[in-house]
């Protein structure tokens, strides 16, 4: 055999062509039949793709054509998450406009995507930063606001003053700004916001019915929406409404000594109004909203607190107990005021220990009695509850329950939710995002922009820069605007929405892209979707997943969809690490394809991408071992370029074999090879097994077909020749365009991708079994039960682990092997 390589520049750009030409993966959406729609999660058109990225697209690419091979109707389509910070901010440092840069960014991953051999019905691409898109944006967020779901209120939002733009609760990581790790401080803004709230109980139960998710994908949702059960229980104030608390522990109620309210609780101001000490309060409670909530909220923060001058009561042991501000209460959660238990909290321990407040022992340690004087710390497990009235003597869980029910009798108090999860802020002051629809008059105050006006046009001459606001809002075309209703004059809103919004439901854009009525056709989305296989980074398994499962239950109230979840089943890839780290541009460890291709062509970085680990793990990248996928591929060029020179026939072969013993061998690997690469395709893409098994299965056929290939029987030939055709298949999916090549070298003239996944022939798989004789220097001294097509190496492996055999063998070496095949074994040992 030559040492030659096989021709991949020349097969690689061939079989794209032809792909394009035959419109191989134009889907017919009007025949659901079979449908499967496989969504790989749209990137965001940053510049050139790196190795790292690939994997999302080459995995998704590999879904598409095995599934298309098993006669489903696949839908693969992609688009360009187009809107977002980082085409701005280069704009600011004097780069491109964000338009220019964009564009010309997807011109160059969309070829980059051909070049992959990546295929995609191109006829549906979708860029949400064009107004044939945004429209759409923009009146999802009019549907919102008719429902009174999108709303507008002033208030302390996450600042990066380095993006010089708001951020959502989900893009503050550690208290730091997702994309910059500049630390996040608050501002008071009016802001727009979606009511996702509302939909916290239907987020959190409907994660259930995601079987098909990975599990920590849902606990990551389950944790973000943060559902706590409890009870609201109202405070009686004198001449005042009663404060109302949320506690997950009401067993404790008889240990509350002391009260405290969030600094930003809106009725701190009419409590504290005639307070002597009212100044100290509030240069208090502006010190502490300099703080950022997470490091309010952290356990190790020093608490902090002031006391209000007030007193609320007990509604349990009807005594009077100070009311305080501290920074560890906050206001979003609960009702943002908190009845304090020292003794069972840990935190209001030691904010009692600091300010001398009272801690009393209500939940007693059933294994050693509690003394509030000596308590080194809050004891906040369950126990039996003592100093609790009537309620004495039980234990907490049904102290909990008897409480609960006797303050619902009593209406003091009533079993309620609070929730992690935060109402969505939407409003960006940046420009690259599509506008809110929104027009203020000052006569008929906000006004959503009708329907029919949409677009709400992004102008494109802004100036770029820093300012904190919008730019704008320094375009009096765009600001100065009609009031709808009184003819008068009106401002619009400069800010843009988050680009998370336009993410949300690209995914039913993509069924009727061209629709310049309405934003998708009902009908076809409803036939297509939820998604059947969706495909992207666990990075998004919070912020794009949970917004999407919003929006789509949102639109599924409003009558547009029938269903209520976008995604059936999803599939997280892990990252590429390249050096220990993250393979980013910013770590500057990126790996870029270009030439790799160049040495060894696209489909060795396809395949090499594959087999490099399980999907769903990180992975370490080592362009070494790419070397290693290319010999592989050459190696099979040449194995099936033997065969055709060794005169196997032509045509398909695959219904005509009787194999004789010796072929049983090579027809066992093959059909075994087919099932186990099924099964890896089925179950959870199992990639890297599946090519491993592949190469298992060459290696046996290279034994097969010999030194000499003018050797082999009629038989063998026939028999390699099913070999060829299944090897084939089976590389299809991962090395599509070498697959091709040796699909029409093997005689075929259609596209493998239209030629059905073959079965595997059970038959093949069956194993007879004989007994084999084993002696021990000429003594039987054990029967096995052996497969017929087992290889000495495995017999004499077999024979050696048993113990009838070593009793005998006495840790001595084996001497001699005397083999009678398929009959009896001999071993010669010493003495
Ligand atoms: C009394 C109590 C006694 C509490 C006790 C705990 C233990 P999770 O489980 O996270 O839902 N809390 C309520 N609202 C708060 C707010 N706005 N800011 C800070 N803390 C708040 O926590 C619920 C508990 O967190 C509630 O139950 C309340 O303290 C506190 F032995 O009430 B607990
Ligand atoms: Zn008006």
């Amino acid at each position: 055999m030559t040492e030659e390589t096989y021709p991949y520049q020349t097969i690689e750009p061939k079989w794209q062509a032809f792909w394009e030409k035959e419109r191989l993966f134009e889907t017919d959406t009007s025949r659901t039949e079979g449908k499967y729609y496989c969504l790989v999660m749209f990137p965001y058109p940053s510049s050139m793709l790196h190795v790292g990225h690939g994997r999302n697209y080459i995995i998704g690419d590999v879904v598409a054509r095995y599934k298309r091979m098993k006669g489903f109707n696949v839908l693969s389509p992609i688009g360009w998450d187009a809107f977002g910070l980082p085409a701005e901010n280069a704009a600011i440092k004097g780069g491109l406009h964000p338009k220019k840069s964009t564009l010309a960014n997807i011109a160059t991953m969309k070829r980059q995507l051909r070049q992959w051999g990546v295929c995609y019905d191109w006829r549906r691409e979708v860029t949400s930063c064009l107004p044939d898109y945004y429209k759409w944006t923009q009146w999802i967020f009019l549907k919102l606001f008719e429902k009174g779901l999108a709303y507008k209120k002033r208030a302390a939002a996450n600042w990066c003053s380095s993006c010089q733009t708001v951020l959502a609760n989900e893009q503050v990581v550690n208290g730091a700004c997702e994309r910059c790790e500049t630390p996040v401080i608050q501002k008071f803004l009016e802001q727009w916001f979606f009511k996702i709230t509302d939909y916290a109980d239907r987020l959190l139960l409907d994660l259930e019915k995601l079987t098909d998710w990975p599990e920590r994908v849902r606990i990551m949702q389950r944790n973000w929406i943060g559902k706590s059960t409890g009870v609201e229980i109202d405070f009686p104030i004198k001449e005042e409404e009663p404060l109302r608390c949320f506690t997950t522990r009401v067993d404790t109620i008889y240990g509350a000594t002391y009260m405290v309210m969030a600094p930003e609780h809106p009725r701190l101001e009419s409590l504290i109004a005639r307070s002597p000490n009212r100044q100290e309060i509030e240069s208090f409670v502006e010190r502490v909203l300099r703080q950022n909530k997470e490091e309010r909220s952290a356990l190790e923060t020093k608490k902090e607190g002031i006391f209000t001058g007030r007193t609320v009561t007990n509604p349990m042991t009807g005594k009077e107990i100070p009311l305080w501000v501290a920074n560890y209460v906050l206001l979003e959660y609960g009702t943002g005021a908190v009845m304090a238990v020292p003794a069972h909290d840990q935190r209001d321990f030691e904010f009692a220990k600091q300010y001398r407040l009272p801690i009393e022992v209500v939940i007693d340690n059933p294994r050693e009695p509690l003394e509030a004087s000596r308590l080194e710390a809050a004891y906040i497990e369950e126990g039996i509850l003592v100093h609790s009235g009537p309620f004495n003597g039980l234990p907490s869980r049904e102290g909990m329950e008897k409480i609960a029910d006797d303050m619902e009798k009593r209406k003091i108090g009533r079993r309620a939710s609070a929730y992690r999860l935060r109402d969505w802020l939407i409003s960006r002051q940046r420009y690259w995002g599509a506008p809110i629809p929104i027009l203020y008059c000052d006569r008929c105050g906000i006004l959503p922009v009708p329907e029919k006006e949409l677009p709400v046009l992004l102008p494109e001459e802004v100036s770029f820069k820093p300012t904190g606001e919008s730019p704008l809002k320094d375009v009096p075309e765009f600001v100065n605007a009609v009031c709808p209703r009184c003819r008068g004059r009106a401002r619009r809103e400069i800010d843009t929405m988050d680009t998370f919004v336009d993410s949300s439901w690209y995914f039913l854009r993509y069924l009727s892209p061209k629709e310049s009525k309405r934003p998708f056709d009902p009908e076809v989305v409803n036939r297509w979707l939820p998604v059947d296989q969706y495909i992207g980074g666990v990075e998004h398994a919070i912020l794009h997943l949970l917004y999407s499962r919003f929006i789509v239950k949102v639109l599924h109230d409003l009558k547009y969809l029938s269903f209520d979840e976008p995604f059936e089943r999803l599939f997280t890839q892990g990252m590429i690490i390249k050096d220990g780290m993250k393979m980013s541009k910013s770590k500057g460890n990126v790996v870029s394809p270009d030439e790799l291709i160049e040495r060894f062509g696209v489909d060795t970085v396809r395949l090499y991408t594959l087999f490099i680990g399980p999907p769903e793990k990180d992975a370490e990248w080592n362009d070494r071992a790419v070397e290693g996928s290319f010999r592989f591929l050459n190696r099979v060029w040449r194995l099936l370029k033997a065969l055709s020179a060794s005169g196997a026939p032509k045509e398909s072969a695959l219904e005509r074999v009787v194999p004789d013993e010796k072929g049983k061998v090579l027809r066992r690997k093959v059909h075994t090879t087919l099932k186990k690469v099924t099964e890896d395709m089925e179950g959870s893409f199992r990639f890297n097994t599946a090519i491993a098994s592949t190469m298992e299965l060459v290696n046996e056929m290279a034994r097969t077909l010999g030194e000499d290939p003018r050797t082999l029987s009629k038989n063998e030939k026939l028999l390699l020749r099913e070999a060829s055709e299944i090897l084939v298949y089976l590389l299809a999916p991962f090395v599509p365009h070498l697959a091709e090549e040796l699909w029409s070298l093997l005689g075929h003239k259609e596209s493998i991708f239209r030629a059905p996944w073959p079965e595997y022939d059970p038959s093949a798989l069956e194993t007879e079994e004989f007994t084999l004789v084993v002696q021990v220097n000429g003594k039987v001294r054990a029967k096995l039960q052996v497969s017929a097509g087992v290889s000495e190496d495995e017999l004499k492996k077999k024979i050696l682990g048993e113990s009838a055999v070593q009793k005998w063998l006495n840790g001595k070496r084996v001497k001699q092997w005397i083999i009678v095949p398929q009959k009896l074994v001999n071993l010669v040992v010493q003495g």
